[in-house]
Parts: structure tokens; C-alpha cells; sequence
């Protein structure tokens, strides 16, 4: 089921479901690498989310600011490569979305608990926002909040759940988006977690 819900953004129902059992795996072997850690925003809060990444760039903050950068902060090693199942997913997801071609170079890898949450941000810390970015929901369901432009503007709520995926190109790429706090739940195979994948074009 394929859901056009802005300009340039779409919302492709269950898309992941074939390959979640394969892009779970290569989360683990991911976060065996670089493990899963909570970071520091300029401000001084510690995110309530916790990522690790994978490619030739990671995002990061601490109190010097956000940025890419090849290496991880923690090990002072490059980001373990992005895994072969995840290019091929973004890919997929990319052209089905009409942006053939799209290899990604970068995955941020967020990891939320019940009561962790994002709030409301853009992504511009990518070189060149006309390409799209990816985005793959696993495990408990999320309410994914999106507005527009301005951090004024109305924003809508959607639910995402397990395998869905969605292409955020065109028109939409800088509009404001986060996630609420996430409920209790169960999910079969990943327990009292929802993982995201963010597959971007960094450099
Ligand atoms: C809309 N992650 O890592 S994915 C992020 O579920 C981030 O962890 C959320 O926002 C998460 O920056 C949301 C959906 C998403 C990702 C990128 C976008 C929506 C977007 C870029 C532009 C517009
Ligand atoms: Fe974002």
C-alpha cells in the first residue's frame, strides 16, 4: 500500500516486512561495532532516544554541535559499513518513490523505549538536501508527528508500525518532524523497542 502524504513524501505501508528478519541482523552486527549509546545536544540534555550509525559518515552531537563524521566518538573508529540489506531497501523504497538511483551513504540507527521520544526538528545537517531520505519503522508502533517548514506550523499525527517505510524527498525534506513518547508495548521480536533506520546522503 503506497500513501502520498506530502508533496514529494511517501508512506509505503509494510515495504520492509520481507527483509525485517535480515536488516534486524545487520542491527545487531551494527551494534556489536559501534553499540548503541544516549548523546548530548548542544543545550546539554541527553537524548532519551539511543543511536549508533553505519557508512562512511555517523551523525553525532555533544556540546560542540551536530555533524557527520567518519569516525565514532567512542572508539575513535570508523562507523561499521552500511550493510548490504539496508543500501538495498533504500534503494528499493527510492525508486518505488521515483528517485531511481539513490545510494545512500549514511544510516543513523535510533533505538526508543517506552517513554523516549524526538522532539520536533529538521534534518539539515546533510550536505545536499535534495536528496531523499529514508526512513524503516521496526518493532513497537510510533506516533510520527510531521508539520511543515516552520516549527509554527500545524503538524499531523500518523502512526508508523513494524516494516513500514517512507521516502521523504522533494517538497517535504526540510518540513519539521518527531516522534512522541513511545507507549508500553510488546513487539514479538524486538520486546519493549521501536528501532528506526534513517538512510540519508550525508556528504
Ligand atoms: C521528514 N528520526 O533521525 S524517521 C531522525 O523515527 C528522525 O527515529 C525519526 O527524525 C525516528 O532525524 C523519524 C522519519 C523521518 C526522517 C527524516 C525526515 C521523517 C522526515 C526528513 C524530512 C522530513
Ligand atoms: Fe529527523
Amino acid at each position: 500500500a503506497r500513501e502520498a502524504f506530502a508533496p514529494g513524501a511517501l508512506l509505503l505501508r509494510g515495504f520492509a516486512l520481507p527483509r525485517a528478519e535480515a536488516l534486524l541482523a545487520a542491527v545487531e552486527a551494527v551494534a556489536e561495532i559501534a553499540p548503541f549509546r544516549r548523546m548530548v545536544t548542544p543545550g546539554g540534555f541527553t537524548m532519551s532516544a539511543a543511536m549508533t550509525n553505519c557508512g562512511t559518515a555517523g551523525w553525532v552531537t555533544d556540546r560542540r554541535g551536530y555533524r557527520y563524521q567518519a569516525e565514532d566518538p567512542e572508539s575513535g573508529r570508523p562507523w561499521p559499513d552500511l550493510p548490504e540489506a539496508f543500501r538495498e531497501l533504500a534503494e528499493a523504497a527510492a525508486a518505488e518513490a521515483g528517485y531511481p538511483g539513490f545510494a545512500p551513504d549514511a544510516c543513523l540507527v535510533n533505538r526508543y523505549e517506552p517513554g523516549a521520544r524526538l522532539s520536533l526538528h529538521q534534518d539539515r545537517d546533510e550536505r545536499d538536501t535534495s536528496y531523499p531520505i529514508v526512513s524503516v519503522s521496526l518493532g513497537l508502533p510510533a506516533t510520527f508527528q510531521f508539520g511543515g517548514p516552520k516549527r509554527s506550523d500545524p503538524v499531523r499525527k500518523i502512526a508508523l508500525g513494524h516494516g513500514d517505510v517512507v521516502v521523504w524527498g522533494g517538497a517535504s525534506r526540510l518540513n519539521h518532524h518527531g516522534i512522541l513518547a513511545l507507549k508500553e508495548g510488546a513487539h514479538p521480536r524486538l520486546g519493549r523497542q521501536r528501532i528506526n533506520l534513517t538512510l540519508r546522503r550525508a556528504l
